[in-house]
């Protein structure tokens, strides 16, 4: 079943679609605020990308390229391992280097494969509950990138034309009509992906087709209601954010448990103040006084890293406002702290067009209810188009900056 063509078809499917995932993967991190410093690797040396201000406009926007990055990402594994699996003969060609030329293109191939196993593995492994590696995902992931955007460029260069020659070696529509009976391998090609002597078929090529297909389609099925919500979140069985939260208006995705988080519950009952910084001097506010300021309600996303998003109903008292009544009404950004002592999401620094927006708030309540203290109670950060985790919960002060 090997074959130039067949190799073409999975490169011409990874050719488009990878490009929006290593491109949606590059925004992630930016829109991490490299800025600031919250991007993770903060220091990237000459890998430094172009860092601009995240838009904070429209709010879906990083619900939509992270969703892409770890939807596409996800529903890409069964192409590459078709891939992969259709050029398994040229793993074994011998002698491995002919000439200098012969070299490069092994390395190329070396960061290529290297590179897109590693990403997968780190990536999938990132987005369930547990993390078993000892080093950094971000820092891994994103210089694992590099590796494989480099090889992958390489490799487009070099095989580009024979990618394009080799589809139009047959028609698709020639594939597809195809019984496995008159399944015949490809003419031999210089490559040696051809097998010199085959056995007969046991499955037709558009067999093979639909096997990956399928495959892609399953784990689209299975990933998918974690985003999609209603009944579809049952189906995400790969995924553990997909289930439910018991019912009622704070059923939705867990990031970080307050328990895990290690908030104490003294500390978000009456005895909880939220603190102002950046005025001529700090403003302290109870729940009565805040309950006091103009409230305003906003369908927002919670868009995670880890691809998951679910729009909610929130309402709360406007970042803008809040700025004002510390004395500071045109911040240049915000700093965000959690009662969360450790960890490293217990703050966030926010750009200015994200303290002024007026869907920018300091929430309250979620869908007409107060906060659960899963999700945050009594106060946390929801921002148009902010990653999740910039969305700081269990607030206890803003800190609002001239620069
Ligand atoms: N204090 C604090 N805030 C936090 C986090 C955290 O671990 N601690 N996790 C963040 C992340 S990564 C996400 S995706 C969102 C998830 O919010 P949720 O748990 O209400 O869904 O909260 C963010 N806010
Ligand atoms: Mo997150």
């Amino acid at each position: 079943m090997r074959g130039p063509w067949l190799t073409s078809v999975f490169g011409a499917v990874l050719l488009v679609v990878l490009p929006i995932v290593i491109l949606t993967g590059l925004l992630s991190y930016i829109a991490y605020g490299p800025k600031f410093g919250m991007a993770i690797p903060a220091d990237v040396g000459w890998l430094k990308l172009p860092s601009f201000d995240w838009p904070s406009n429209p709010s879906w926007l990083y619900r939509l390229t992270q969703g892409l990055h770890v939807g596409l990402g996800l529903i890409m594994i069964p192409i590459v391992l078709a891939k992969l699996w259709s050029v398994i003969p040229r793993l074994f060609t011998w002698p491995p280097a002919r000439s200098v030329a012969n070299v490069i293109e092994r390395v190329s191939l070396l960061m290529l494969v290297g590179g897109v196993l590693f990403e997968i593995v780190t990536g999938v492994l990132n987005i369930q509950y547990d993390y078993i590696f000892g080093f950094s995902f971000y820092t891994a992931h994103y210089f694992g990138a590099w590796v494989f955007i480099a090889g992958f460029v390489a490799h487009v260069a070099v095989k580009l034309p024979k990618m394009i020659h080799s589809l139009r070696s047959r028609s698709m529509r020639s594939v597809l009509a195809t019984s496995r009976a008159d399944t015949v391998s490809e003419p031999l090609d210089e490559d040696g992906l051809v097998a010199p002597d085959p056995d007969p078929p046991t499955l037709s090529r558009r067999g093979i087709l639909a096997v990956v297909g399928g495959g892609t389609l399953l784990v689209a099925v299975l990933t998918a209601g974690q985003t999609v919500g209603g009944w579809t979140r049952q189906l995400a069985i790969l995924l553990p954010r997909g289930r439910s939260y018991g019912n009622g208006p704070n059923d939705f995705q867990i990031n970080r448990t307050a328990l895990t988080a290690r908030i104490d519950p003294a500390l978000t009952g009456e005895r909880w103040r939220l603190q102002l910084l950046g005025g001529p001097q700090p403003v302290v506010l109870d729940r009565a006084m805040l309950a006091a300021m103009p409230q305003h309600t906003v369908d927002l996303p919670l868009a995670c890293v880890e691809g998951w998003s679910t729009v909610q109903t929130w309402t709360g008292v406007r970042l803008a406002d809040l700025a004002a009544a510390a004395g500071r009404p045109q911040p240049g950004s915000a700093i965000v702290s959690s009662l969360e002592r450790f960890g490293a999401f217990n703050h966030a620094r926010l750009q200015r067009n994200q303290v002024l927006n007026p869907d920018a708030l300091l929430a309250f309540r979620v869908n007409g209810a107060d906060l659960s203290l899963d999700h945050g109670y009594p106060a946390r950060i929801i921002v148009p188009a902010l990653p999740g985790v910039h969305c700081t919960k269990w607030v206890a002060s803003i800190d609002f900056r001239e620069v």
